[in-house]
């Protein structure tokens, strides 16, 4: 029996299938009926993908990174029992500021989700003055208020813990230019109070393994265990033929998340399917959100697909840590503090 635990809530209904493929390295297995959502999803949305959900009053709750048939990605809530057939809202979310204005946007996409003490918090990339990091919270899914902008352009990619540490909100982040990016590394920032961002910590860059040669960057919320934070990110290699997005692991130091512990040298899932090669994106899969059971250690990972779909994925935390530590290359720039 393994000790790893999974430090969360216990969530019973979590999606689960046992085993399915024979599998190629990681202990991860697809959900047969993928994809999870197709295209045409909503009134006047052509795809969803690179999305993110959360257990919520005894179902579930995501927000969905939803293209608009003008071709705008904008952010719009869903709701499920079972947490794979998913509705939709029709009318895209709709933020307010702190004095009750109306904000919305010029575009909004890859949302995350993330519950820190009684408050959700969504975080996702929007315009300002440049590609950066839009944040809102609620506690009812009813009014969204926004949070003000927590970082300088350019930068897409942010992924907030689920707890504070040292009494701190912390966020992995990846700063970037404002294109599609052919560089970046995942940098860790804390706040007191999501107002004031500081003491940036390096946490772990690109490597020579080629499927994240290019570029790096945080994907689902990271995971509180026994063993560390176990954190899905995505690593992307570069062809003749344009980007390649795989699902890479690592778990960081629970108290010090700029120390990466162990990191997977292999992708832990890579564009196979037809709904992850073939897209608006070919061979992207992009993860944004788990669930996860900490009675039972299953793990269920949501991922974008081809900029087109989300495909639903799964493993256990003993499994997947496993390999991660079986398969772990960390080099100083991923081991140290990460301050120069
Ligand atoms: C990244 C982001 C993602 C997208 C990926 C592949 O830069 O824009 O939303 O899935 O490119 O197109």
């Amino acid at each position: 029996m393994s000790e790893v635990k999974i430090i969360a809530p216990a969530v019973a209904n979590v999606p689960w299938q046992e085993r399915t493929e024979a599998g190629n390295g990681a202990p991860i297995w697809r959900y047969t009926e993928n994809p999870v959502i197709g295209r045409n999803p909503a009134k006047e949305v052509a795809r969803i993908f690179n999305s993110a959900v959360m257990p919520y009053e005894d179902a579930f709750i995501g927000v969905f990174r939803g293209e608009q048939t003008n071709g705008v990605p904008y952010i719009y809530l869903g709701r499920s029992q079972d947490a794979i057939h998913w509705e939709f809202e029709e009318e895209k979310i709709s933020f307010v500021d702190e004095e009750g204005n109306s904000f919305m946007p010029r575009y909004a996409y890859d949302p995350r989700l993330v519950k820190v003490e009684d408050t959700y918090y969504i975080i996702w990339c929007q315009d300002f003055y440049g590609a950066a990091i839009g944040m809102a919270r609620t506690t009812d899914f009813k009014t969204f208020v926004r949070v003000e902008n927590p970082f300088l352009p350019f930068n897409r990619n942010a992924v907030l813990f689920p707890r504070k540490i040292h009494g701190n909100f912390m966020m992995l982040s990846r700063p970037s230019d404002s294109g599609h990016t052919p560089f970046g590394d995942i940098f860790l920032s804390e706040s007191p109070d999501l107002v004031y961002w500081g003491k940036h910590r390096h946490v772990m860059g690109k490597s020579e393994n080629w499927w994240e040669s290019l570029k790096i960057g945080g994907g689902a919320a990271p995971i509180e265990t026994t063993e560390g934070w176990l954190l899905f990110y995505h690593g992307v290699g570069g062809t003749c033929n344009g980007y390649v997005y795989s699902i890479g692991g690592a778990i960081l130091d629970i108290d010090n998340p700029s120390i990466v512990k162990y990191r997977c040298e292999n992708f832990l899932l890579t564009p196979e399917e037809w709904y992850e090669e073939r897209g608006f994106v070919p061979n992207v899969t992009f993860p944004c959100a788990t669930l996860h059971d900490a009675e039972s250690g299953r793990i269920a990972i949501y991922y974008g697909a081809a900029d087109t779909y989300v495909g639903l994925a799964f493993t256990t935390a003993e499994e997947i840590i496993s390999y991660i530590k079986e398969h772990s290359v960390v080099r100083p720039n991923d081991t140290e503090i990460g301050k120069r």
